[in-house]
């Protein structure tokens, strides 16, 4: 589509690619010329597009135009690398430009989105650049196929202007006599399957050397995971279902079907429904040179718990690697997960990856992966076990490491709207637009209305005793549910991996009390909502220099309508925890201030290190100490436990206008 250009936009205004007609693909080039005047008359600018001397991309053209991409398929993979590699290797801005120009209309649309978000986020001459969100480029990967026809049908009558938001239905999967539908909302949500999307484009498990290596990776794809399967759990209590089930029997059959209703705008087709008990199956795809079957994920299953129990791991050269108590879940993480930091790949083998790509083949011969569908989610406790496996080896936190002589944490309150320890949540809608992402005659924006969890704003108040000289903390404040899903207390070691992060943040502590005051949209596990539908919203105004935001990383963040679980009407039971712990053993040396820094928890921050020394999850990523069996023996003076609830009010509001 020559109007569009890939990553340069300019506000609203239109500009066209002046394109070599050496680029224009076969069958444009006859009407190349037809095409540019028809569509130039609408452009406000002219981009002259450089010609280059372009590589052979015979190889990555494998992977035809129609084909579905997936990074789990090793021979994807391999294409992919080489893909970014060519843009990473252009020698500038320029260049790369035209070469991104070339490659797009003949290369698959989401290998080229893929590769060339990767290089534009990692390349130091594109740090400014601006990139349509990947919901706006390929819409049909999270909406419902009635939804986008209708959206087509209203943008072909409706002139731009009186367009009506197209309304999503909740819950499009199926119906509520299902019990897992009940969490279809989290389950579907787009800002988290976005937050997931952007997660893995800044951390990706291949590709260059220098992409792949960034700090802590291999822990963070543990911790991020963790708080995903924690949250989704927290829901699941909130909807009278009991935790998600490991996928651990990969031979029984899959109790749990799925009926997806997204169809592929760019494969043309629909995704293939699983119906109850289907079984993994032994992969043989020449075409995808997909060739592994159970016993083989079993092997390296088998493997790494054997590496766990004896603490070290053995590189390809067989020298030993001791799985040690900080740096151990960093590899750990990279043979789980797997990335090419694995220290053996051909050893401990691609265990997590291969098992998306199994599941994901019963029904889905595309072998996509839906974080929409609950097996998701098994798969990924499965995962998370295997860590909490390795962390139940290491040593127990002693109350000196735990402790912060002289601080005090005397008094917590969560302040909102009402009641105070009491988080109020509701449904809201909101409107993004959809058409960049669908080929509209006549053009211009087509909303379509969607409906998300939402929790009125609050704030935590918090009251510090510091017996000392004035000093430096980080608080630390998660959140679990009080009892388990029958309504029992919990035992500390079950209830450690069900707290949700809420915020990490440093604070000055002057002698004596001190009042800390900390806002929810401060929060560093989040994005607000704009960040993570950026570009979407209602004729948001394109401020210049905002332009420079830095597209992929900024992407990366929990949606802020998430940050609490929906809670029940009554009102769900929490543990809100908060401790400040001893600043000098967090800090981590360095300029965090840069751009897009606030949702570090998840995500890190760019170029930086990972801003806190601690194992992630501290202080729940190990099992408590020995005579310790409740959160509240656990503590501390200075941590604090406050019993808070989460009140659902089930009813809708619109987001407010800006
Ligand atoms: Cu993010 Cu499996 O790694 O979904």
């Amino acid at each position: 589509n020559p109007t569009e250009p890939s990553f340069m936009p300019k506000g609203e205004a239109k500009a066209v690619f002046d394109i070599p007609p050496e680029y224009l693909i076969n069958r444009y080039k006859d009407v190349g010329v037809q095409l540019f005047d028809r569509f130039g008359e609408e452009a406000a600018e002219r981009i002259p597009v450089k010609q280059i001397a372009l590589p052979d991309l015979k190889r990555i053209l494998k992977l035809k135009r129609r084909d579905n991409f997936s990074l789990f398929i090793p021979a994807h993979r391999d294409i992919s690398k080489q893909l970014i590699d060519i843009f990473m290797g252009m020698r500038d801005v320029d260049d790369l430009q035209s070469m991104a120009v070339y490659a797009r209309d003949r290369v698959n649309p989401y290998l080229f989105n893929y590769a060339l978000s990767v290089a534009l986020l990692h390349r130091p001459d594109t740090q400014g650049l601006n990139l349509p969100s990947f919901m706006q480029s390929f819409p049909d990967k999270f909406i419902d196929t009635q939804v986008l026809n209708q959206a087509r049908e209203e943008a072909n009558i409706v002139p731009t202007g009186s367009r009506t938001p197209i309304e999503i239905p909740m819950d499009f999967t199926a119906s509520n006599l299902e019990e897992e539908h009940r969490l279809a909302y989290f389950r579907e949500d787009v800002g988290l399957n976005l937050h997931h999307w952007h997660w893995h484009l800044v951390y990706p498990f291949n590709g260059p050397r220098e992409i792949v290596n960034k700090n802590r990776r291999g822990e963070l794809f543990y911790y991020m995971h963790q708080q995903i399967i924690a949250r989704y759990n927290l829901e699941r209590l909130c909807n009278a279902l009991k935790r998600t089930t490991r996928f651990t029997d990969w031979r029984d059959p899959i109790p749990e079907a799925y009926f997806p209703k997204l169809d592929s705008l760019v494969a043309s087709r629909s995704y293939p429904p699983r119906v109850a008990n289907q079984v993994l199956r032994d992969l043989n795809r020449e075409q995808d040179q997909v060739k592994a079957d159970v016993t083989r994920l079993e092997q390296w299953r088998d493997r790494i718990f054997n590496a766990i129990h004896t603490g070290v791991v053995q590189d390809e050269s067989g020298n030993d690697i001791p799985l040690t108590e900080f740096e151990g879940i960093d590899i750990l993480g990279n043979i789980i997960e797997s990335s090419i930091l694995s220290p053996n790949r051909p050893f401990y083998g691609d265990i997590h990856n291969f098992g998306h790509v199994f599941l994901s083949y019963i029904h889905d011969p595309d072998h996509r992966h839906l974080e929409s569908d609950p097996i998701f989610y098994r798969w990924h406790a499965f995962i998370d076990d295997v860590f909490q496996q390795f962390k139940g080896t290491l040593p127990r936190y002693p109350v000196e490491q735990l402790s912060y002589d002289g601080v005090t944490v005397d008094s917590v309150t969560v302040q909102s709207q009402g009641t105070p320890n009491v988080f109020n949540t509701y449904w809201q809608q909101s409107d993004v637009d959809l058409s960049r992402g669908m080929d509209f005659q006549p053009r211009g924006s087509v909303f379509v209305r969607f409906t998300h969890l939402q929790h009125q704003p609050f704030t935590y108040n918090i009251m510090v005793n510091n017996s000392g000289a004035p000093r430096q903390g980080t608080c630390r404040i998660f959140m679990a549910p009080s009892t388990d899903e029958r309504g029992n207390p919990w035992l500390l070691q079950d209830q450690r991996t069900m707290f949700i992060e809420l915020d990490r943040f440093v604070v000055n502590l002057q002698s004596g009390q001190n009042t800390i005051m900390r806002r929810s949209d401060q929060s560093s596990v989040t994005i607000p909502f704009e960040r993570t539908f950026r570009n979407l919203e209602a004729n948001r105004p394109q401020q210049e220099g905002e332009a420079l935001e830095q597209f992929n990383f900024c992407g990366c963040g929990w949606p802020h309508h998430l940050l609490i679980a929906k809670g029940t009407p009554e009102g769900k039971e929490c543990d809100l925890f908060v401790m400040i712990s001893n600043y000098d053993d967090d800090r981590v040396d360095q300029d965090t201030n840069v751009p897009c820094n606030d949702a570090s928890s998840y995500c890190g921050i760019k170029d930086r290190l990972y801003p806190d020394r601690r194992s992630m999850g501290y202080p729940f990523d190990r099992l408590p100490r020995d005579g310790v069996s409740t959160l509240q023996q656990f503590l501390t003076p200075n941590m604090r436990v406050q019993n808070v609830t989460i009140k659902f009010n089930n009813r809708i509001l619109r987001r407010p206008k800006q």
